[in-house]
């Protein structure tokens, strides 16, 4: 019989999926292994293959595991809720609930086409109201919530409210200003936002590149805008020291902990002159006090308008306008721009009175620190820049050259520094911190750059928030019992140009307009797959008992800052509040490589319809144009096709090499609009699912980006062929000890590279164990069918026919993983290097057991002996067991 993998992959697929194969339970007498991949948009454009990587690999883990003796939980989803499907619903008029299910039927198709081994019964959508209806329970527990930072965790809000009785005095809008300004979890106030006109929202700051936002590359500005905000300040240290005990890569930590952005410093206070009021500035430096020569706000601080004098008034307005062009972004980014405004007042140096003018600048962030630093010069590169634009004096205070830039390192020995003189950097910084204390200007403080998460959109495409306004417009929580609150049906889904949501246009309306962002629906998915049918709570006590938390989280490392800080969060708070029995969500996580699309272009002669080849493209003036890499084979145009392509390449002419027109060629990011984009539909089609998985788990570490490439996919199906007429010649025989030795050394290394997620060097040996078995004529039933089991987690299909074929019981699936056996690896034999004299000349293999007498009179019977010593006598032969053999003569 051939291998037919169309039928096969449909046969084993159905099977699988009538026989609830992956279907998980509660199982107390298994240990549990949860494995999850960041699930997926459902985007218009289906799944291309680099798309899958990441979901064969967990895949194979997940089937390894399994057959390992695991309880497996493996789920997958749709992240449902969205800007592009509420895009495309303004384009095309559609409703994005109607467009979200056309796209996530075809994904469900495509996937199931690829064998993966997840338990669809699991299956959530973040747009269904039985799912968000969790969404919005958390957020009104954690609106219900403030973080106690004595306890170090979240506590009810009405336990705050006992404790102050002062509190009762106040009207409800008063006191509501004080709990959203100072404690509530999730409150509302007036930020800064990143307001993009043309997509009508708000965007989060990893939603904007240059000034431009990342989804359709629209302008954005800076808008202060009433919001809702999620307070994950309030748990920075934990973000931060959390980190410590999670198996992520280093380099991920790194990108999290740079977010977080920890800094131990000073907040010290700046008397004013001619006026009661001290500045208050945070500075990681406070040993360079005597070198401050300006103080500098930011143009936000609340001081600006009173410290401005009026001879300053105008210049300092302007300035103001000018910052609100930039974004934080830019203002970080741009290290060679300064530019600012003098307000005409003078500090105070609280150590020697020295008399410091107080300019505003945008390189001085309102959110950060208080907003206001004190500037030397000196040491620091943005103040040297400040401070030569406007004339101010520059005093080092350690010694260095500063004519042609500031002296930033944190060593060296202090000057003109008073009591500080003569102190190395480190010391003097510690001394500066009892010094300030003792004095009481200042005391120790730790910052984050980490902000508060922006957590509404203008948009429509979302989760509602639980949230009305009573007649003062304070808002008023919903409880559980009027959960979920149902998004309505709208059919204008565009905002209006004054940035007011689709929401506000519904008659009858009585809640909150703006949705919940994109990463709502995301924070605690993971957990609803662990008791997806619970009407009851997010998650069931004992269902979370049991799986307790991600064993292994498997996504791009592109959510580094996003999703992965804002579930860390998420979690951290249900945790406070006892509904999860795990503090961190994701306890080891692999980020896989991007697969890069490899494109092809086209040249065509500018302002004309004719196209020349590669080779010949110098002699014209051309312009590069992508075209789809399907219809190019080798770099080689089809040019019919080409013409059918589209209406415009209709008459195209060709300037051919050799009857050919070559195209060329570049790695890109693969991706619809360059046209490089391999559909994995296609590749099933034409090779089958147990190739594709095994192709991409074989196209290099996983962990590295790497273009695709489908050259070597005929090596991978020739292997699966093979595989499979090797299993055909099956036997009862006795396996030799030689086979015996090649399974065993393959399961050893398979089963060590699965659990070190080298699935590509685990595909090598198993190439080679299959060459060695040819080699050997091996038919032995026993080894084949342990290698059959072995290569399972990767080629489930063919595995689990030729398992049957093999007489295995069960399913391929549940079959025990095969265990190596180190007495089949142990080597029996020794290469011996055979020397004349002490000169190596060749070498020679005998069994280890084999007798020394033996050896000797295979030695000296030997045609090369003989040769060597050419007549000589022989004095005597050294033999030493598995080292040598040294001819005497
Ligand atoms: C005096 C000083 C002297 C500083 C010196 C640096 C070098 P990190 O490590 O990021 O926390 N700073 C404080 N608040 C700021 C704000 N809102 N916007 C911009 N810069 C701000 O950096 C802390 C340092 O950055 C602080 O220490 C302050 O400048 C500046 F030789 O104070 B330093």
């Amino acid at each position: 019989m051939e291998y037919n993998f169309k039928e096969i992959e449909k046969k084993w697929q159905r099977r699988w999926n009538d026989e609830n194969l992956y279907k998980v339970e509660v199982d107390h007498s298994k240990p549990k292994y949860y494995v999850l991949d960041m699930f997926p948009y459902p985007s218009g454009a289906g799944l291309h293959v680099g798309h899958p990587l990441g979901y064969i690999a967990s895949d194979v883990f997940s089937r390894y595991k399994r057959s390992k003796g695991y309880n497996v939980l493996h789920p997958m989803g749709y992240d449902a809720f969205g800007l592009p499907a509420e895009q495309y619903a303004i384009q095309t008029g559609q409703h994005p609930a109607v467009t979200t299910d056309k796209n996530i039927k075809r994904y469900g198709e495509q996937m199931s086409k690829i064998g993966f081994s997840y338990d669809w019964s699991r299956e959530i959508r973040t747009s269904d109201p039985e799912y968000y209806k969790w969404t919005q329970w958390a957020f009104l527990e954690m609106y219900n919530s403030y973080y106690d930072s004595e306890l170090n965790k979240a506590r009810p809000i009405a336990e705050l409210i006992k404790k102050h009785p002062e509190w009762s005095a106040l009207s409800g809008k008063e006191l509501e200003e004080i709990l959203h300004r100072d404690y509530r979890l999730a409150y509302q106030a007036v930020t800064s936002v990143n307001w993009c006109e043309a997509l009508g929202t708000v965007l989060a700051n990893d939603e904007v590149k240059d000034g431009l936002s990342v989804r359709g590359g629209h302008p954005v500005e800076q808008r202060p805008m009433k919001q809702w905000l999620l307070r994950v300040t309030a748990y920075a240290e934990r973000l931060q020291s959390g980190l410590d005990r999670l198996a992520w890569s280093e380099s991920l930590k790194e990108i999290q902990r740079g977010w977080i952005g920890r800094s131990q410093g000073a907040t010290m206070f700046f008397p004013i002159e001619g006026s009661d009021r001290k500045l208050e500035i945070f500075t990681t430096r406070a040993d360079t006090v005597f070198g401050v020569t300006f103080m500098v706000l930011a143009p936000e601080h609340e001081w600006v308008k009173e410290l401005t004098t009026a001879d300053n008034s105008a210049s300092i307005e302007d300035y103001i306008t000018q910052t609100k062009k930039r974004s934080e972004r830019e203002r970080i980014a741009d290290t060679r721009r300064v530019s600012g405004a003098f307000t005409g007042s003078y500090a105070l140096n609280p150590f020697n009175g020295v008399r410091i003018p107080i300019y505003i600048s945008d390189y001085v962030l309102a959110g950060y620190g208080t907003g206001a630093i004190m500037a030397v010069p000196a040491h620091d590169s943005r103040d040297w820049a400040f401070a030569k634009m406007f004339e101010l004096p520059i005093i080092p205070i350690i010694e260095c050259d500063v004519s042609e830039g500031s002296y930033d390192a944190k060593s060296g020995k202090l000057i003109n520094s008073d009591f500080l003189t003569g102190f190395e950097v480190k010391d003097a910084i510690e001394r500066m911190f009892e010094e300030i204390e003792a004095k009481k200007i200042g005391f120790k403080k730790i910052n984050y750059r980490l902000r508060d998460a922006i957590f509404s959109r203008q948009r429509y495409w979302g989760e509602p928030f639980p949230i009305r306004y009573d007649e003062d417009d304070v808002p008023v929580a919903l409880t559980l019992a009027d959960l979920p609150l149902e998004l309505p049906d709208v059919d204008d889904f565009s905002p209006s140009p004054t940035g007011e949501p689709p929401l506000a246009r519904v008659v009858g309306w009585a809640y909150e307009t703006s949705t919940m962002p994109g990463f709502a629906g995301s924070s605690a998915y993971y957990l609803r797959y662990m008791d997806p049918h619970n009407s009851e709570a997010l998650v069931g006590k004992e269902a979370n008992e049991y799986w307790r938390n991600v064993d292994l989280y498997l996504g791009g490392i592109e959510h580094a800052t996003g999703h992965l800080i804002y579930s860390r969060y998420w979690n951290f708070f249900l945790y406070d509040i006892g509904a999860v029995c795990e503090e961190e969500p994701f306890k080891k996580l692999v980020n896989q490589g991007m697969i890069q699309g490899r494109s092809n272009f086209v040249y065509r002669i500018k302002g004309t319809n004719s196209y020349v080849s590669l080779g010949l493209k110098d002699q014209y003036d051309t312009q590069e144009i992508h075209v789809d890499v399907n219809i190019v084979s080798n770099d080689v145009l089809d040019v019919e096709a080409f013409r059918k392509w589209s209406p415009e390449y209709a008459d195209a002419e060709f300037v051919l090499e050799n009857g050919r027109y070559v195209c060329g060629w570049a790695v890109e990011k693969m991706s619809k609009s360059m046209y490089n984009v391999v559909n994995p539909d296609m590749i099933v089609d034409q090779y089958g699912a147990d190739t594709l998985r095994m192709y991409e788990m074989f196209l290099g570490p996983l962990e590295q980006s790497k273009p695709w490439d489908t050259n070597g996919i005929d090596g991978v199906h020739k292997f699966l062929r093979r595989l499979w007429r090797l299993v055909q010649t099956a036997s009862d025989c006795t396996p030799s000890a030689r086979e015996l030795k090649t399974l065993h050394r393959v399961i050893k290394k398979v089963s060590e590279d699965i659990e070190a997620f080298a699935f590509n060097t685990a595909i090598s040996a198993s190439m080679i164990a299959l060459n060695d078995f040819y080699d050997q004529s091996t038919t032995s039933r026993a080894v084949l069918c342990d290698f059959v089991v072995l290569l399972s987690p990767f080629a489930p299909h063919i595995c689990e026919e030729l398992y049957a074929e093999l007489g295995g019981v069960g399913s391929v699936c549940t079959a025990a993983y095969p265990l190596c056996d180190e007495k089949y690896l142990v080597e029996n034999s020794f290469e011996y290097p055979v020397s004349f004299n002490g000169k190596m000349r060749f070498t020679r293999t005998f069994a280890l057991d084999m007798s020394p007498e033996a050896i000797e009179q295979a030695i000296r019977t030997d045609e090369q002996t003989i040769k060597q010593i050419a007549g000589r006598e022989i004095k005597k032969i050294i033999f030493v067991k598995g080292k040598i053999i040294n001819v005497v003569a």
